[in-house]
């Protein structure tokens, strides 16, 4: 079945007449695999539907916000009743209080937690917090790592940084890079060098603990433990960004997960169930520096809005009340990636599959993909051809090759064997 895609081709037209690139946020532009991004209507379970009626089957699902799938029931009828009685107050509220307990019965080392709006901004007043705490100013983030698009963080950063091969983004002055350190993914020698060339001025180790913005790479053996013994002995701020992971590798996410405890902890995506919300936690110790009852300022007229709060507490609720979502997710994975695997096998061409689990991604390299210069050298052109192959045949994958697949518990086995199919399909032409 090829798509007919008119409608979206018009939209994209007069989208560029009035949005930068006709896209608001540059991923979607498909600016790296090439063609006219696809305007969405809907979206149901596992699926999403263009301006044109094509079906999709989902594994961007909001680059991750959609764990249980479009329009879960729950989650509508819940923000439905909520924006009956307004929509924002910019006054305290109790459901803050109940979707605050909620993390923190979730999330370990969080003994409190600030809501935002969005990632960026989790990651920005996170980084900020572990800078007035510790009163160093040099921070350490990783080649390939996205943390959003504050300042600081747009050095050497994956996801759309990576995508369009942005090496210095203009507006970002050279008063706010001199202060990011950055280090290869995964090589914590390189790390020790940093940490010892900037002996005491070193506020915090931001880091993804499974990376998902250079396609997924997880962390190998030892690394995570080798960072937190670092900054134990160091008196560094470990910043776990768990705007990916956060409730979707674990209850716990990746602390959970990997079994590591960071001093400081950021969440977006699944947290606000499809509505903006993002937030950051920790330690007592270090988030008792935040304004109003300390000194590090940071703000929001929308953070805890009520519609964002009761859509994320919907969200959260219904994962920890069920915990064999986690198994569910974890095992559609695994069959995903088998499947994957044996249609691969039969292309003569070299791919790794990385996974950690619901975490996946497929680099069409010929060795182990473990950081950003091993994904940056992957054949990410052919990458490009089978990304329009599989939304050819209503399988819409991320739109670049450094982006990991988001995977919804909304998937059936049938959706995934027509992908599996599909890529069969493809290898063998
Ligand atoms: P937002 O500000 O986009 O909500 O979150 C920024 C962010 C922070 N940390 C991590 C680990 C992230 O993955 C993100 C956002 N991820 C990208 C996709 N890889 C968002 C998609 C987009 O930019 O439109």
């Amino acid at each position: 079945m090829s798509y007919t895609t008119n409608k979206s081709t018009e939209l994209f037209q007069r989208a560029q007449l009035s949005i930068p690139g006709g896209v608001n946020s540059p991923v979607r532009a498909f600016k790296s695999v090439g063609g006219t991004p696809l305007f969405m209507t809907r979206g149901k379970g596992a699926y999403m539907y263009d301006a044109d009626g094509n079906q999709y089957i989902d594994y961007i699902n909001s680059w991750g916000p959609m764990i249980l799938g479009h329009a879960y029931e729950p989650v509508v009828n819940a923000i439905k009743e909520k924006a009956a009685h307004s929509t924002s107050f910019g006054a305290p509220t109790e459901l803050e209080i109940e979707m605050a307990e909620l993390i923190k019965s979730m999330a370990p080392n969080v003994d409190l937690v600030r809501m935002v709006s969005s990632g960026t901004e989790a990651c920005m007043s996170a980084l900020r917090l572990a800078r007035g705490y510790t009163g160093r100013n040099k921070f350490i983030k990783f080649e390939g790592c996205y943390h959003g698009h504050a300042d600081a963080f747009l050095v050497k950063a994956g996801s759309g940084v990576a995508t369009f091969n942005i090496q210095t983004v203009p507006g970002v002055t050279a008063g706010v890079s001199n202060d990011t350190l950055t280090a290869p993914y995964n090589d914590i020698n390189a790390v020790q060098r940093l940490v010892d060339d900037n002996k005491g001025e070193i506020a915090a180790i931001i880091i993804e603990p499974v990376a998902g913005n250079m396609g997924c790479i997880p962390p190998v053996d030892g690394y995570m433990e080798a960072l937190r013994s670092i900054c134990d002995k160091e008196g560094i701020v470990l910043i776990f960004d768990e705007v990916m992971t956060g409730f979707r590798l674990a209850a716990g996410g990746a602390q959970e997960r990997l079994k590591i405890n960071a001093d400081l902890v950021t969440y977006g995506k699944v947290i606000g169930g499809g509505l903006p919300v993002g937030a950051f936690g920790g330690k007592k110790e270090i988030m008792q520096h935040i304004a109003p009852l300390g000194n590090v300022y940071q703000a929001g007229t929308l953070s805890g809005n009520p519609l964002a709060m009761i859509a994320g507490y919907t969200m959260l609720k219904t994962l920890k009340d069920d915990p064999s979502i986690y198994t569910q997710i974890d095992e559609k994975t695994a069959y995903l990636h088998k499947g994957l695997d044996e249609a691969l096998k039969t292309a003569n061409t070299p791919y790794v599959i990385n996974r950690l689990g619901s975490m996946i991604s497929v680099h069409f390299s010929d060795k182990a993909v473990r950081n950003f210069t091993d994904a940056a050298t992957a054949d990410n052109a052919l990458f490009n051809k089978y990304f329009h192959a599989l939304l050819n045949e209503g399988i819409y994958l991320p739109p670049s090759a450094y982006e990991t697949w988001f995977i919804s518990n909304a998937l059936s086995k049938e959706d995934i064997d027509r992908t599996v199919e599909t890529t069969a399909t493809f290898f063998k032409k």
